[in-house]
């Protein structure tokens, strides 16, 4: 039996056909019917260029619900979906295309110009643009052809999508994931938060990450739910669709913003039965405001690319704040210290995870791969936190210097090889410090050429064609040296911790 995740999400929607799917405000509403249909459009186009199931499709487009059926269609007929961010600048997108090899790029229209070129002795057979209102030369293409309801069969062990994930290397790994995956998570999901048909979601989330894409959409396919389906998020705009919606999903940074709306209250909030939050630490802070603010008690979960959603607060008992909660249904996870031994309830070492959330492996690295999983096949997340009797997790810490802004991963290596290859700069640190709104700032500490003319501004721009906007530093400090301990190493912790209170004070 084929266990395509197209197939499990249809047979979740297909009593609710003919209610609204996406509702994207001031364009109208998309019912589910219209979501199958337009995905039907993009499947017969990717099957005229010939792409065959396995085969790669990088696309970096804006939100939008033709976006959303174009992720489908990719399900449908058993291309492997590589979303980007849309943030990434094209040297950026070179990358990724070299890695992933794909036989298609599809990019918003105002990118095309840009992009063109570094299609060349590249796989990319067709590059083609989707705009946000059934403008670009995709929704072009399918003007002709008949659409293609067929859904290629597909093993639960088949890889879905990929999507990237930084590295200590600097170098972006893709994360194979399967339909098995997408579908064990999304069940497990709405099982844990109690998901009903009649919820309906507020969606401010990017749809290039796990969280915007699977986590959220998937649950509301999987019940024919409605989504409230804003571009992006914007305060104001959450606010006012708040009374309209059930559940809503975030990274800390959404709700630091709300609570930055001086009068956001209990009103605003009457109608929501779960605020959701992940992708990085929820401080005590910002839960206890919250809960003061709306009467509601954010329900933290955790979970990664690799993984999907591993643990969760629960929906009834006891949502406490600083943990992450319990595993889900079908995840096991231990607490393991070094020797790889599991450590005593409550204390500290890397958590460990399997179950059928778990992805296949990086793409075209085995050895990565290998390092990545334990002989009995327990995923090593590199998190650091503690487990307790009854089985939940508390993160404390991360194993790796990756800094995590606004709920984006960001890798310092990949920061520090680009400052590097700047003229005059002799070496660099690049540490994430906290920070009241992104929750941890990109932070550079340089030794330059005695000679060189030290200009942060002229430093920025030198990394602009390099580096997405949200990974350059917002503070770069010139230094004479950088702290090193015994053994020549440069001792980050020190750094962080000497300027733990910058942007407290600055912002
Ligand atoms: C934007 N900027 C940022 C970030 N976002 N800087 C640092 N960190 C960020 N996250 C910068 C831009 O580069 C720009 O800089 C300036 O802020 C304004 O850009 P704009 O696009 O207007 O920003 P924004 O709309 O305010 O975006 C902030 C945001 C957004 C709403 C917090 O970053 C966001 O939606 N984050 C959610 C990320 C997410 O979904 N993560 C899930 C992945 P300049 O002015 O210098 O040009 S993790 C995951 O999937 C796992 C499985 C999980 O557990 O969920
Ligand atoms: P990503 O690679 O973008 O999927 O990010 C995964 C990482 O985000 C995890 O390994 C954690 O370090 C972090 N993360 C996700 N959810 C949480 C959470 N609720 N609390 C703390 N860290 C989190």
């Amino acid at each position: 039996m084929s266990e395509n995740v197209f197939e499990v999400l249809q047979a979740g929607f297909a009593p609710a056909l003919d209610r609204p799917f996406l509702r994207e405000p001031g364009k109208g509403s998309h019912t589910y019917r219209d979501l199958v249909d337009r995905s039907a459009a993009f499947a017969a186009f990717l099957r005229s260029t010939g792409c065959q199931p396995g085969d790669r499709v990088v696309v970096q487009v804006d939100k939008s619900a033709d976006a959303i059926a174009f992720y489908m269609a990719c399900l449908q007929t058993g291309c492997i979906y590589v979303p980007l961010n849309v943030a990434y600048t094209p040297s950026e997108v070179a990358y990724y295309l070299e890695n992933a090899e794909p036989r298609l790029l599809i990019c918003r229209p105002e990118d095309e110009v840009k992009l063109a070129p570094l299609i060349q002795g590249t796989s990319v057979e067709h590059l083609l643009t989707l705009g946000g209102a059934r403008d670009g030369s995709l929704a072009e293409a399918c003007r002709s052809l008949e659409p293609d309801f067929e859904i290629t069969p597909r093993q639960a062990s088949d890889q879905a999508t990929m999507l990237y994930t930084s590295g200590t290397t600097g170098k972006p790994k893709g994360a194979r994931i399967t339909h098995g995956n997408l579908a064990s998570n999304a069940r497990a999901l709405t099982e844990t938060w109690g998901w009903r048909s009649d919820d309906v979601l507020l969606h401010a989330l990017p749809i290039f990450h796990v969280h915007g894409l699977f986590i959220a959409l998937h649950c509301a396919m999987l019940y024919g739910s409605t989504v409230e389906f804003l571009p992006r998020f914007e305060p104001k705009a959450v606010r006012a669709l708040l009374s309209r919606a059930t559940v809503f999903m975030g990274v800390p940074t959404f709700y630091e913003r709300l609570l930055g709306e001086p009068d956001f209250c209990r009103e605003d909030c009457s109608h929501i039965r779960l605020f959701i939050s992940g992708s990085a630490p929820l401080t005590e802070s910002t839960f206890r405001r919250f809960t003061e603010r709306s009467g509601h008690r954010i329900l933290e979960r955790y979970g990664m690319t690799e993984t999907g959603i591993l643990t969760s607060n629960p929906l009834e008992g006891e949502r406490i704040e600083g943990t992450v909660g319990y595993p889900l249904p079908g995840v096991e996870a231990r607490v393991v210290g070094e020797d790889g031994e599991p450590c005593p309830p409550d204390e500290v070492g890397e958590v460990e995870v399997h179950g059928a959330g778990v992805f296949r492996g990086y793409w075209n690295a085995p050895e990565k791969t290998r390092e990545s999983f334990r002989a009995d096949g327990f995923f090593r997340t590199g998190d650091l936190g503690t487990q307790a009797h009854d089985g939940r997790i508390t993160l404390v810490g991360r194993g790796s210097d990756l800094i995590i802004s606004g709920g984006y991963n960001i890798y310092p290596k990949e920061i520090e090889i680009c400052l590097e290859e700047i003229p005059g700069i002799l070496e660099s640190a690049v540490v994430g410090l906290p920070h009241p709104d992104f929750g941890e700032a990109v932070t550079a500490f340089v030794v330059t050429e005695e000679s060189s003319a030290f200009d942060a501004a002229q430093i920025d721009s030198l990394l602009g064609d390099r580096l997405a906007r949200f990974k350059h530093p917002k503070k770069v400090f010139r230094v004479s040296s950088l702290p090193r301990n015994a053994m020549g190493k440069i001792q980050k912790a020190l750094l962080r911790s000497e300027h733990a209170k910058f942007y407290e004070t600055t912002e």
